[in-house]
């Protein structure tokens, strides 16, 4: 069948510091490839008339169906808040004027907020979760006129109601196929500073009050060996993808096992590539592990700290404590590895003195890493800081969720906010966003 894949996302390098490569279009085009379809992809970022050029686009390649991503639904960032919903609609709403073929969503954004997104676009049917297996799955049942209502993770609408059925985690991720970065702009997107995304593993141990990850992915960890990794970054680089990845793990470095044994096939095949990640975490952070990663071609790091008082963080439930924080830095200044530190403040339990304890914190680490302060935090379903903005009444129905909203601590004032505001911008080296 003739698919075409369409990459939604239109937040560009003016909009976020932290611009996304479509990787997963890029994979759920290379499933569709091995399965023998003939894939084209649209990638919307790059355009100034998105719905203009993909009518022309559909106009010439005449589609069999076609599958489109999404995935932040907003900026996520109160004082430049944007609601990309709108710019989803705009896609959707040209596919169903130029063509009478299935469309099918699917991305994280569709992941968490499946139901709503399909009332929202006006649309019937989409696919919660990791698309290798489950995308061809849909395109073969397509193919030979079965009932796509039973592939594994979809959401859909019939007869006025809304079905979903279970989401099924690839356990043995070594079998997907590999991702067709090669249909895709690299070049413009390195331009911007961002590289092709390849992740290690799916799944999250920990259940950090403010992230829905484990909730949807699962708390066990599953693993593609080294030697798939490097299959991976060896097959994007035949495909002209460059020499520079980014890692796109929940956490590049845990299990720490894990990474050990990643970075050491790099270094054992002399892969000769750089990479980066998002994000790590200060546990297990030796110095002897970051001088592998250095070794292996880390050419910088996003430590996620995102605070810096001993009890926001036991609060956050991030599983580690400002010392940690201390030594994971200290060790990736030993090891000569650059760093960013990332902040996100303004949770449940946060004061202006455990405010006070963060900044002190950063400014204890060496290397004068940079710092990226995130204030507020974007509510999401399957997020425990919702639940207690639904308990203390800041939320009436979790539904608004979808629309857009924040949670501050009552104990930080407006005044105070904005004191801060000047404070942290006036800081080198610090980017504070939300306030
Ligand atoms: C790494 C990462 C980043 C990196 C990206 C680096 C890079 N070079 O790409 C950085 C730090 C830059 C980043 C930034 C942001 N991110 Co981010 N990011 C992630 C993370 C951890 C992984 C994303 C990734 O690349 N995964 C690998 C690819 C292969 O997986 P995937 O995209 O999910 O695609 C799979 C499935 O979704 C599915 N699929 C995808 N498309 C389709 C289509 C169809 C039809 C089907 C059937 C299936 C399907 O199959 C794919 C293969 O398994 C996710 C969390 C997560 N674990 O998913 C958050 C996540 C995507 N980010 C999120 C957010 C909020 C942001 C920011 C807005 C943060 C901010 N305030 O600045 C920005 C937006 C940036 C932008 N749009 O330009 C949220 C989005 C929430 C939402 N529902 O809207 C997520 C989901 C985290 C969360 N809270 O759960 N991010
Ligand atoms: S913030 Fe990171 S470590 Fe915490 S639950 Fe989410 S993905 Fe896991």
């Amino acid at each position: 069948m003739r698919v075409l894949v369409v990459s939604s996302n239109r937040q560009r390098a003016q909009d976020t510091p932290l611009l996304a490569f479509p990787s997963g279009p890029a994979y759920i085009a290379g499933a569709a490839i091995e399965a023998g379809h003939e894939v084209e992809v649209f990638d919307a970022c790059f355009s100034d008339d998105a719905p203009g050029e993909l009518a022309g686009r559909v106009a010439a390649f005449d589609p069999d169906v076609v599958a489109v991503s999404i995935r932040n639904l907003s900026t996520y960032i109160r004082n430049a808040y944007q609601d990309l919903r709108p710019l989803f609609k705009e896609v959707t709403d040209c596919l169903k004027r130029t063509t009478s073929s299935p469309i099918v969503l699917g991305g994280p954004g569709f992941w968490n907020y499946g139901e709503e997104l399909l009332d929202y676009l006006d649309l019937d049917f989409g696919i919660r979760g990791e698309g290798e297996r489950v995308f061809p799955l849909y395109l073969e049942t397509l193919e030979r006129g079965g009932d796509v209502t039973g592939t594994p993770g979809c959401v859909f609408r019939r007869d006025g109601k809304t079905h979903a059925v279970p989401v099924e985690p690839i356990s043995d991720l070594d079998s997907t196929a590999f991702p067709a970065f090669e249909l895709f702009d690299v070049e413009a997107y390195r331009q911007l500073g961002t590289f092709p995304a390849i992740f290690t593993k799916r799944g999250c141990a920990f259940h950090c009050t403010h992230c829905p990850r484990s909730a949807l992915e699962g708390s066990a960890y599953r693993l593609k060996s080294p030697g798939r990794v490097l299959a991976e970054i060896e097959r994007a680089r035949r495909a002209s993808a460059g020499d520079m990845f980014y890692f796109v793990d929940n956490l590049f470095n845990y299990p720490t096992s894990h990474a050990e044994a990643v970075c050491r096939e790099l270094v054992e095949s002399r892969a000769g590539i750089m990479w980066t990640a998002d994000s790590i975490t200060p546990l297990g952070m030796t110095e002897k592990f970051c001088r592998l990663m250095k070794e292996s071609g880390c050419a910088f790091l996003c430590l996620a700290a995102e605070h810096g008082s001993e009890s926001m963080l036991k609060r956050m439930e991030r599983g580690y404590t400002p010392p940690q924080i201390k030594e994971a830095a200290a060790s990736l200044d030993g090891a000569g590895i650059t760093y960013l530190v990332t902040l996100l403040l303004g949770g449940p339990g946060e004061t202006p003195e455990t405010i006070s304890e963060a900044i002190g914190l950063v400014d204890s680490l060496p290397g004068a890493p940079s710092v990226l302060a995130t204030v507020g935090i974007g509510l999401e379903y399957n997020q425990a800081v919702a639940v207690e903005a639904l308990k203390e009444g800041l939320l009436a129905d979790e539904r608004e969720i979808f629309e857009g909203r924040f949670y501050f601590s009552p104990a930080l004032g407006e005044e105070y906010l904005l004191e801060l505001a000047d404070t942290l911008k006036a800081r080198p080296n610090w980017q504070v966003r939300g306030i």
